[in-house]
Parts: structure tokens; sequence; C-alpha cells
């Protein structure tokens, strides 16, 4: 198949105007490119194959735009959306670039703050609902400490609660259809962000008033810079039929917040990753939150674009080469075998069974003899990603 890494719609991959507008600013230099409007945006991505486009509030409207200017904004990006075929299926909130945000949003120490980003947030949600997006992301950008002398963190969960539970309230108001996707990440640009994993936000979910509305939306760079596997913090939010957007990009460990392209750096994680999402039938997003090596001008920011769709493919393509794999299946089949024997000892508690398999006298000899074969394994599966297999 000649097209088969090419992207179609129902690949679902989206970009965030932040993401192809990025502009090339870091903390040591400036900007490298031309910013492009929201409509260049759209029509770059349609052009390299995308579905959809999301976005911040202020990625389309600035900050201080007057209605009239915004009318006009969002006119001319429904028609960029209409010619291209681009669909919006999620929006989010800025509430980290403005100064007022400095001391973060929800959980700022000024409740006139607190207050401002709620407005902010509402009126961000009214924006996303016009457009058609049914997934509205919270991330804390600023929801942090760079010392803990300033602020109680039990206070901050509290009024982390309070914002969610009231704007659940507004999206049920207004009949949005919602479904809030928290987003975690452990430091950046704060010295260290509250829930700063996705298993702390999974937890945190459970105390909100509605639950039910509230899921995830984990990013590979966030639990890499954390040390963690991003792949085990998707499969327990999967789990929980909490996993309700993605945010794929790439990271190495220990270092600043990388951004890379999809499978830049840790193509057997990212492996991992998709085949789990096509294994399980993942059916959101599938977001690229990344963007351009700074040396990119807009052809390289295509590249880059291009390259995120194209790397999930054939991981996707390796993913079924995976399944299909009769070395690689019949090792999985000896390493999950089951002999029956232990039916009736494994299972729900009763007391009976307590009774039993305290009584079992266990060979742990044999136990201990048995060789898995995972070095076999992982080897086959790294000879199916180095493409000769
Ligand atoms: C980051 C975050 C953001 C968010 C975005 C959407 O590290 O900067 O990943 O890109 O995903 O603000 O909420
Ligand atoms: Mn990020
Ligand atoms: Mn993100």
């Amino acid at each position: 198949m000649a097209n088969e890494y090419e992207p179609r719609p129902e690949h679902k991959f989206t970009f965030g105007l932040w993401t192809v507008g990025n502009i090339g600013r870091d903390p040591f230099g400036e900007p490298v490119r031309q910013p492009l409007s929201p409509v260049e945006l759209v029509h770059l991505l349609a052009e390299v194959g995308a579905y959809g486009v999301n976005f911040h509030d202020n990625d389309l409207v600035p900050i201080d735009a007057t209605s009239a200017e915004r009318d006009r904004i969002v006119r001319d990006f429904k028609r960029a959306l209409q010619e291209t075929g681009l669909v919006v299926p999620m929006a989010t909130t800025n509430l980290f670039t403005d100064p007022a945000f400095k001391d973060g949003a929800f959980t700022s120490n000024d409740p006139r703050v607190r207050a401002y980003a709620l407005q902010k947030t509402m009126r961000s949600m009214d924006l996303g609902a016009e457009l058609g997006a049914k997934v509205y992301v919270f991330w804390g950008g600023r929801e942090g400490v760079e010392t803990d002398a300033a602020k109680d963190p039990v206070e901050a969960l509290k009024r982390m609660r309070e914002a969610l539970n009231f704007l659940c309230e507004y999206s049920i108001e207004q009949g949005y259809g919602y479904k809030f996707a928290l987003e975690a990440k452990p430091n950046e640009p704060r010295g260290d962000i509250y829930l700063a994993t996705t298993g702390a936000m999974l937890g945190f979910i459970e105390t909100l008033d509605h639950p039910e509305m509230v899921g995830v939306n984990p990013e590979v760079a966030h639990e890499h810079m954390a040390g963690l596997n991003f792949l085990h913090a998707v499969a327990q939010a999967w789990e929980r039929g909490k996993l309700f957007h993605i945010d794929l990009n790439d990271q190495a460990f220990g270092r600043y917040d990388q951004d890379f392209r999809f499978g830049a750096h840790n193509l057997k994680s990212a492996f991992f990753l998709v085949k789990f999402l096509e294994d399980v039938g993942y059916q959101g997003s599938r977001h690229f939150d990344a963007h351009a090596y700074r040396t990119e001008g807009y052809e390289g920011v295509k590249d880059f674009a291009r390259g995120c769709m194209r790397t999930y493919l054939i991981l996707k393509e390796k993913a079924r080469r995976f399944n299909q794999d009769q070395e690689i299946q019949g090792l999985l089949a000896e390493i999950n075998a089951d002999d029956g024997s232990m039916t009736g000892l494994l299972g729900p508690y009763s007391r009976e069974r307590a009774t039993r398999l305290k009584e079992y006298q266990f060979d742990r000899g044999t136990l201990g003899r048995r060789d898995l074969r995972y070095e076999r394994l992982d080897q086959l599966t790294v000879e199916l990603l180095l493409g000769v297999r």
C-alpha cells in the first residue's frame, strides 16, 4: 500500500494552533519564525493532512481584543474550517501567559485572580462550544509554587476543586456536553506544579462533584519529565474509562521541557504506546502537543507535523505485525500459559478459598526455576522495530 502512512480523517490526528504556530522563542533566544495567523495555520494543517485543530482562547482571540474583533476573528476562522474540512475537537484556556497569572489561576493566593480565571475560562468554554469542541482541557501551567512558604498545598487543592466543580456546573447548565480532561505536569513553568502526575489527577477527580464528566489528558513529555512510564499512566486512565484525550510528543528523561516530534527520542516507548491505543480501540483525538526544532522555518514545521503523524502510522503498522508475528505470539502464549492448577484458589475472596489457599503446598523451587524468555521477546520486538523482521 503506497499511501498506508498517509494521514486520514479517521486517524483523528490533531494539533494545537500553538504547536505549528510556535515561533521558536526559548528562555535564551528570540523568535526564529514569523507568526502565522490562525487562518494560515488551519491551511497549513490541512496541507499536511491533519484532521483537527485545537486552541487556547488567546491562540485565536487576543486577550485584549474588542468584541467586534473577536467576532471577525471567529468568523474568519470558521470560514477556514469550512474551506479545509478541519474540525475543532478540543479547546482550552490560556491561564499562564498573562502576568496576572504569575502565581497561578484557580490556585492563586489572590481571590481576584481566582475569580478572573473562572470568568476567562467560562468565556473560553463559550468560544470552544461555538466551534464544536467536546473536550475541554485543563492544564494548570502555573498552579504551583517556587517555595512552599508561599502557598498551603491543602488550600490549593481545595481551590482547584472548587473551580472545577463550578465549571462543571457551568458546562451542564449551558448544555455544552463537555468532557473535562485534566493534564498533569510536574514542573515548568513553576518550580513545582500541584497534582504533578496523571495518577495524582486520577485520584483527585474522584473527589469532585461530577467525577463522571472529568478525565485526564496525559502527555508523554510530562510523565517522562517525572521519570515515569507513560504507558502505565495511560493504561491506568484507560482502565477507569478516563482517557478523554492524549498529548503526544517526545522528551528525554531529565531534560528541559522539550516538546519534540512524536517518536523523536524514545521510539520503543512510543511503539508500546501506539500499540496500546490501537489494541484497546481508543477513539479520541491523537493530539500532537509538540513543536518543530528552533532551527526550522515553516517547511520544517510541516516536516515536523508530517513526521508526528507518519511515525504514529508506521508504529501502528509495526503493532499489527507484532500481533501477527508467530514467534512473538508463541512466546506470549508460553509466558501467559495457565495449567488450570490454580483455578479455585485465585479469584474473589471467600472464607473457604482463603482457607484452601493457606493450606496449599507450593513448590517454590519449581516456580523459581521457570525461564521466562523476556530477553528473546524484547530482542524480537527490537528487530521488528528496526525493520529486519
Ligand atoms: C505545556 C503543556 C501545554 C498544554 C496546553 C493545553 O507543557 O506547555 O503541555 O502545551 O497541553 O496548554 O492545555
Ligand atoms: Mn507539555
Ligand atoms: Mn500538553
